[in-house]
């Protein structure tokens, strides 16, 4: 049987590791952090995600997963680091580099190398496969080499990494079918085999069109409260149109992939990117936009008192990176207002956050106003009457949509909902 190793117990590595585990495979999972390596030894996870914990337990008591900070030789090397972005929105890829020179020091003959990180095009034959090389063995001859981007959705990490169609874009023919074989053993989606660069052009596009198109859903809302238009109500008349499919505004985008990739075409292609930079901005700029909402309704913004539900970068997660909910509540702060944040999913000691709250009863006690910045299932329920009695003023800003408008105003709330034609 051959022998895995997975660098990088992340978001991607952990869940992946624990599947070549329960199918059989030895697995050694590998990670540079000692507090995760410590907290999956103990029986614990340090991720939020459905079904996760499970199956990681699963994994490691069936003695097929074991988790280390040492790299030993194996058969397969799957690399599972991030590639965060840099202040001037360049491509980190300082993690992906160390962690081939790891493998490089282990490789073998017949061993499989597989990058999974999300990597500017051409990553795989310009930067790995040397450092690969360099423990004297040769590409595509010795050892095999692919790029097989994740696709999985957050929320939905262990449903999609079966379901989801996979690319797997080979160095040469013989690299991609081995790794064709390889995922196939719990892939049961379609799985496509493609050249690494390809793989790695696709995996950008997938979350560039995201983006682009947040960005115009963004911008009608925008527009929509330029010319007093609900742009809720126009999305869904406009959707019924067969060929027309406009996403939700919201505060912005957020999370460590759409927020982040479409900068790897910028970075590399800067003159030709131009209509992709440009949805960047837009999706960047949304949180002043809700700032400024909020400042037009509640004047000036120093001083007050303000409550906002939700942190993450989207619903029914724990993930803060890059959320548009941060930069909000962050520009609030820099303008001089208090504010307090709850959410259900980020608890205020883990958070490093030092706005959180423990309540939404807590966070709303005298404020002047409430934003809603998350779409939380937990934040379906809120009784306005409840939250409306501690507050100063019974104002609301929705920026997701999510709340019954009428059942507000009801309890004696004003009402603005992002987009909703009312921005004065
Ligand atoms: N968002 C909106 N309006 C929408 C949809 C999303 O404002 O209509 C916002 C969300 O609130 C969030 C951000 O966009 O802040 C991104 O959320 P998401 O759910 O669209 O995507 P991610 O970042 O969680 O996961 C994406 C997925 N890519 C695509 O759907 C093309 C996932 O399949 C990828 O595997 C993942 O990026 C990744 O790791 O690259």
């Amino acid at each position: 049987m051959r022998r895995i190793a997975v660098l990088g117990l992340g978001y991607i590595g952990l869940p992946t590791a624990s599947m070549f585990a329960t199918h059989g495979y030895q697995v050694l999972g590998v990670d540079t952090n000692k507090t995760v390596i410590e907290l999956l030894n103990s029986g614990g996870i340090h991720i939020e995600e459905p079904g996760l914990k499970t199956v990681v337990q699963a994994a490691i008591n069936s003695g097929n997963l074991s988790i280390s900070s040492r790299l030993e030789p194996c058969d397969v090397f799957i690399i599972a680091v991030p590639t965060p972005i840099t202040a001037d929105k360049k491509a980190d890829l300082g993690y992906v580099i160390s962690a081939a020179e790891t493998i490089a020091e282990v490789l073998k003959k017949g061993d499989l190398v597989v990058l999974e990180a999300t990597s500017p095009p051409r990553t795989t034959v310009d930067v790995v496969l040397p450092i690969l090389e360099r423990s004297g063995l040769q590409g595509g001859e010795d050892f095999l080499l692919v790029y097989s981007p994740e696709r999985v959705l957050p929320g939905k990490i262990l449903h999609e990494l079966v379901h989801n169609s996979r690319v797997i874009g080979g160095i040469n023919r013989e690299s991609g079918e081995a790794g064709k074989h390889f995922y196939e053993t719990f892939v049961e989606g379609e799985i496509r085999v493609t050249d690494a660069t390809t793989a790695e052009m696709i995996k950008l596009m997938e979350n560039t069109y995201r983006d682009v198109n947040i960005a115009v859903a963004n911008e009608f809302s925008r527009l929509a409260d330029q010319f007093g238009v609900n742009v809720w109500q126009a999305i869904e008349i406009a959707n019924l149109h067969p060929r027309v499919t406009i996403l939700n505004p919201g505060p912005g985008v957020g999370g460590h992939c759409i927020s982040v990739d479409p900068w790897f075409f910028v970075e590399k292609a800067p003159d030709t990117a131009r209509l992709i930079r440009q949805a960047r901005e837009v999706n960047d700029t949304q949180p002043a936009y809700v700032v400024e909402l909020l400042g037009n309704q509640l004047g000036k913004l120093k001083g007050k008192k303000l409550a906002a539900l939700g942190i993450t970068y989207k619903p029914d997660v724990d993930d803060i990176r890059e959320s548009p909910a941060v930069a909000v509540v962050k520009k609030l702060l820099a303008l001089g207002a208090e504010v307090k944040v709850f959410d259900p999913y980020v608890p205020p000691g883990d958070s490093g956050l030092d706005f959180m709250g423990e309540s939404t009863q807590a966070v709303c006690e005298d404020a002047s106003g409430l934003v809603l910045l998350v779409n939380h299932k937990e934040f379906r329920e809120l009784d306005p009457s409840l939250i409306g009695e501690s507050m100063e003023n019974r104002y609301l800003l929705d920026t997701r949509n999510m709340i019954d408008r009428v059942r507000w105003e009801q309890a004696g709330f004003t009402v603005n909902i992002l987009g909703d034609g009312q921005r004065e």
